[in-house]
C-alpha cells in the first residue's frame, strides 16, 4: 500500500511568501495536475525518523519539517519514509509538490487520521505551498480562504488539456525555490508589482477555465509565467533558471501558436518547458519540441487525479 501524488503546473504562478513562518503564499495560484509523472510514498513506524528519496537516505528539511509539525497535533511514532519520483527531482518539475502531497496522504492513511481532502491540502501546503494543489486533480486553485487549502476548480474530464514537457536538463536546480522566493521578496524592485497584479491574473484565469476559453487562458498563463521570470531575473543575485534549450523550446511553442496550433508555454523554477495544448494537440507539440536543439526528451501527459492511496507493493 502506498500513496501516489502527481506534480502540478501552475498557470498563474506562486512566487514569494507572506511574512511569518506558516508558509503562506504572497499570491494566489491556479494549476493543472499532471497524470504522466508521480511520486510514490510509503511510511511505516520505526525506531527513529529516516527518509529515503529514490533509495538514498536524505535529511530532507521539507519532509522532516512537515512530520515535526504534524507531531504537534498527533502522536506519531518515529517514521521511516520511502519516497520515489519517476521523473527528475528538484529540477523544476514540482517534486516537492507531489512529494509533500503524497507524504501527508500516506501518513493520514497509515495512522488513521481521517483527514478530509481539504485538510490534507492545508497540511501539504505547510510542507510546500505548491503541494496543496497536488492533493486535488484537474484544475485547482490556491488562495486566501479556508486556511489556504487548495480548491478544485474544474474536473480534468471537463476540459482535457494535454501537456508536452520538454526536458532540457536532468540536473537539480542551483537555487531551491524556497530560498529563491525569499531572495526575490527581499531584493527585487518588482516584488510589489508582482503581488499587486496577481489577484487580477488569478481572477481572469479562473474565468477562462470555467468558460473553457483557451486563448484567454493561454494569454494570461504566459503573462504570469514571464512576469514571474522577470521577477526572478530582477532578484539579486539574479535567479536564472533557463538554459539555451529552454529559450529555443519557448520559441518553438510561439511558432506553433502563430501557425494556428492551440499551445502555450509555462516554465517554472528550472529549465524544463511545459507546452499546454488544447485537447488533441499534444502529439504535434511533442514532435516539434523533440526536434528543438538541446531538448533531451519530451514526455506527454493528460491531466491527472489528486493524491490517493493505491493498493500494491510498488511504493
Ligand atoms: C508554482 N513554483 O506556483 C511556482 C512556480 C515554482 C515556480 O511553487 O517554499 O516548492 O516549498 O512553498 O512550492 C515551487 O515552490 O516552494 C513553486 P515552498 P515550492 O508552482
Amino acid at each position: 500500500m502506498f500513496a501516489i501524488a502527481h506534480p502540478n503546473v501552475a498557470l498563474v504562478k506562486y512566487w514569494g511568501k507572506q511574512p511569518g513562518t506558516a508558509n503562506i503564499p504572497a499570491t494566489p495560484s491556479l494549476s493543472i495536475t499532471l497524470d504522466a509523472i508521480a511520486t510514490r510514498t510509503r511510511v511505516e513506524a520505526a525506531t527513529e525518523d529516516r527518509v529515503f528519496i529514490n533509495g538514498s537516505a536524505v535529511a530532507d528539511a521539507k519532509v522532516l519539517g512537515l512530520i515535526a509539525q504534524m507531531r504537534e497535533v498527533w502522536q506519531l511514532p518515529p517514521l521511516v519514509v520511502h519516497s520515489a519520483n519517476d521523473f527528475p527531482t528538484g529540477a523544476g518539475l514540482a517534486s516537492s509538490a507531489s512529494g509533500c502531497a503524497a507524504l501527508v496522504t500516506a501518513i493520514d492513511h497509515a495512522f488513521g487520521l481521517n483527514l478530509a481532502r481539504a485538510e490534507r491540502s492545508t497540511w501539504a501546503r505547510r510542507g510546500s505551498a505548491s503541494a496543496a494543489r497536488s492533493v486535488f486533480g484537474g484544475f485547482v486553485t490556491l488562495e486566501a480562504k479556508a486556511d489556504w487549502a487548495a480548491t478544485p476548480l474544474l474536473n480534468k474530464d471537463a476540459w482535457p488539456l494535454e501537456v508536452a514537457v520538454a526536458i532540457t536538463s536532468d540536473a537539480a536546480k542551483r537555487t531551491p525555490s524556497t530560498i529563491g522566493m525569499e531572495s526575490s521578496r527581499a531584493t527585487s524592485p518588482f516584488f510589489d508589482a508582482w503581488t499587486s497584479t496577481a489577484t487580477e491574473d488569478f481572477g481572469a484565469a479562473q474565468r477562462a477555465v470555467l468558460e473553457r476559453r483557451y486563448d484567454a487562458l493561454a494569454d494570461i498563463a504566459e503573462h504570469s509565467c514571464l512576469k514571474m521570470h522577470a521577477l526572478m531575473l530582477s532578484t539579486r543575485p539574479a535567479l536564472m533558471y533557463w538554459n539555451e534549450a529552454t529559450v529555443a523550446a519557448m520559441a518553438t511553442v510561439r511558432r506553433l501558436r502563430e501557425a494556428g496550433t492551440p499551445v502555450f508555454f509555462s516554465v517554472d523554477a528550472g529549465p524544463q518547458v511545459k507546452a499546454v495544448c488544447a485537447p488533441g494537440c499534444g502529439e504535434e507539440a511533442a514532435a516539434a519540441l523533440a526536434q528543438t536543439p538541446g531538448v533531451l526528451r519530451v514526455l506527454t501527459s493528460a491531466l491527472g487525479d489528486g493524491a490517493r492511496i493505491v493498493e500494491g507493493e510498488d511504493g
